[in-house]
């Protein structure tokens, strides 16, 4: 794959952020760069980003796989230290999401939507997903450690993805007619993440107003697993915590908090 590695000029041309990018890490290898941040939480400054050319154990939710071969995703995590009372941790999904759909649609052609909870999808396959993780490290008690990684997939053909994900994967590459930079997709992410972590700061209605508009679940069938108990329905809302409203289809409403609930359809 033919690909021009990241770098801190092609990333950060202007410098740090007003939050993100002091320090900008670039590796070419780690096993998960939400696992490194986490694990050097206590060490490493807010606003710190990690960004790695592949990972050994890249992660999804609910111990799951992200998979990405050498070279052909932006594979990005930021550290934020935040007050234990920050409404952040809570929204940082919603936050990554929309700043994903954002720079997309600024260094390429391509138009994303959110599918709940973290999903980044172009029609019916999934381009990109966003991880949040949250910890309190030893000693630390007036704040806490938030960790938000997101997963694009710029550069694979069809052949990259492993046989499981054939269909239901897809990269930029797959999906633009035009070559596809992927260092400017890193940038405008980077630039959308610090914008929408100013709006979040004001706590206004903008951000989940935002994700609303790009999320194509209203009205959507769905099918959840939640406990080992699987429920179908229709999307009536997403509430203000991100919990999934339900209409379930045997009678009733039901919420689904991302943190417990799998979607299968
Ligand atoms: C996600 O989990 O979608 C979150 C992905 C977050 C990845 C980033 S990369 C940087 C940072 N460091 C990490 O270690 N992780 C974050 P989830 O919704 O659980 O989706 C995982 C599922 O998506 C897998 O079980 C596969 O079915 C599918 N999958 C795996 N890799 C994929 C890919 N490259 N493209 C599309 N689907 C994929």
């Amino acid at each position: 794959m033919s690909s021009a590695r990241l770098t801190a000029a092609a990333l950060l041309p202007r410098g740090p952020l007003g939050r993100l990018g002091r320090p900008l890490l670039l590796v070419d290898q780690v096993d998960s760069t939400n696992a490194q941040l986490l694990a050097r939480a206590a060490e490493l400054p807010d606003g710190t980003v990690l960004c790695a050319e592949c990972q050994s154990a890249g992660r999804g939710r609910l111990g799951r796989r992200w998979e990405a071969p050498r070279g052909a995703s932006v594979l990005m995590s930021v550290l934020l230290r935040e007050p234990r009372e920050s409404p952040l941790p809570a929204q940082a999904t919603m936050l990554a999401a929309v700043a994903a759909c954002a720079a997309v649609e600024s260094a390429t052609t391509c138009s994303l939507a959110v599918r709940w909870p973290n999903d980044l999808f172009v029609q019916r396959r999934k381009l990109g997903g966003v991880l949040v993780e949250v910890i309190t490290p030893p000693g630390w008690t007036g704040e806490r450690a938030l960790v938000i990684g997101i997963g694009l997939n710029c550069l694979q053909h069809r052949g990259h993805f492993p046989p499981a994900l054939a269909e239901s994967a897809t990269s930029l590459e797959l999906e633009v007619a035009a070559p596809v930079d992927r260092p400017a997709v890193a940038r405008e992410l980077l630039v959308a993440l610090d914008r929408w972590l100013t709006v979040a700061a004001r706590r206004g209605p903008e951000l989940a107003l935002a994700w609303r508009r790009r999320c194509g679940d209203y009205g959507a069938r769905v099918q959840l697993a939640e406990n080992g108990q699987s429920y179908a329905g229709t999307v009536v809302d997403i509430d203000e915590a991100g919990n999934l409203v339900v209409q379930l289809a045997e009678g009733g409403r039901r919420q689904f908090a991302a943190a417990t609930t799998t979607r299968i359809s």
